[in-house]
């Protein structure tokens, strides 16, 4: 984790520590059922395998929604640029941002007046998008944030008054069951004033083989981007888990929209993590991750019950994924 500082690293902030992580995996792992966090998906190798998850066949999220941003930019960007004003374009988890790149150029073409502030849990994300932006981007005003969502939201609002827009995408609001994203639309809300824009990706229901295939994808990447998580451990925090003795395991449910990912022990066994022994009975699960679909009328309720105001919906051609604006009341 962060420990040596180079000029571009400066301009971000960490806050996600070696002991939080070790305290949410002991927390998880002695639970019962067992968890893991999927937040904690994203290290190095973790970024990694998700791009190449991204680039797989079956996984058409990515797609659905780097082709609503590359039809129908200038409809996205005159929303929110809105009346003029100078405002900051926050983003919620910007991974690689290829997606917002589209956005971003636009803006930038356009004479937008705005800084850009992406919060990624990735510190390899954050320092690669400080380094790389500039670059691709000439002119941009870019602030990294490396955090917890709300912590670095709070840290954007210390440094600018401007009129905010923060971006949700890639269905990464579907990482929480409907409750909790709720409650977390409701806070976001309260993180925002009046006026200010949120831009949201949400992944919606439909063929329940189309989805349960972009969570079971044949070549195994998403086994491997579960697994890694397991390695994470071995890595940081001394653990010895055998990942052979583990398989991946993903179901979804059209009546829900809940589509969620096990790691399945597949021996009675014993790991270390540390100084401490978890056991494992065979067949027994790890709770992995959530990623919730949605139906059209459920998110402008949500956005509603938030608070929010739905301003506009950005389809893409197969009606697979949309990208919401609204707008804080
Ligand atoms: C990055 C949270 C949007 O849930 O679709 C992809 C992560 N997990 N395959 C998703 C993921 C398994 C992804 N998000």
């Amino acid at each position: 984790m962060a420990s040596t500082t180079t000029a571009t690293q400066q301009a971000s902030v960490n806050t996600i520590t070696d002991e939080q992580f070790y305290k949410d995996v002991m927390a998880g792992l002695t639970a019962n059922p067992k968890r893991l966090d999927s937040k904690y998906f994203y290290d190095a190798q973790g970024d990694k395998l998700f791009q190449e998850l991204m680039n797989c066949e079956e996984y058409y999220p990515t797609k659905c929604e780097m082709e609503i941003f590359t039809s129908q930019t200038a409809e996205i960007c005159k929303a929110i640029i809105a009346d003029g004003d100078a405002f900051d374009l926050i983003e919620l988890g910007a991974g690689d941002a290829t997606k917002s790149t589209q956005l971003l150029k636009y803006l930038i073409d356009n004479k937008a007046d705005f800084s850009y502030l992406p919060i990624d849990i990735s510190e390899n994300v954050i320092s690669y998008l400080n380094i790389t932006l500039p670059v691709t981007l000439p002119g941009i005003k870019i602030t990294g944030l490396n955090g917890e969502y709300f912590d670095m939201l709070k840290k954007a609002a210390s440094i600018s008054n401007k009129r905010k827009v923060v971006m949700f995408l890639g269905s990464n609001v579907g990482n929480m069951p409907v409750a909790v994203a709720q409650g977390f639309c409701k806070e976001l809300r309260n993180n925002l004033s009046e006026g200010d824009m949120m831009l949201v990706g949400v992944d919606l229901k439909k063929n329940p083989k189309t989805v349960l295939a972009a969570y079971n994808d044949k070549g195994g990447i998403t086994k491997r981007f579960n697994l890694n998580l397991l390695e994470r451990i071995n890595r940081e925090l001394y653990g010895d888990f055998n990942t052979d003795h583990f398989d991946h395991y993903a179901t979804y449910d059209p009546e829900t929209g809940s589509c969620k990912s096990y790691l399945i022990s597949l021996t009675d066994q014993k790991v270390k993590i540390g100084d401490e022994t978890i056991s494992f009975i065979k067949d027994e699960y790890i709770y992995m991750e959530i990623s919730q679909k949605y139906a059209v009328k459920q998110i402008n309720d949500m956005a509603e019950g938030a608070g929010f105001k739905p301003l506009n919906q950005f389809f893409d051609n197969k009606k697979w994924f949309v990208d919401n604006i609204w707008t804080a009341e």
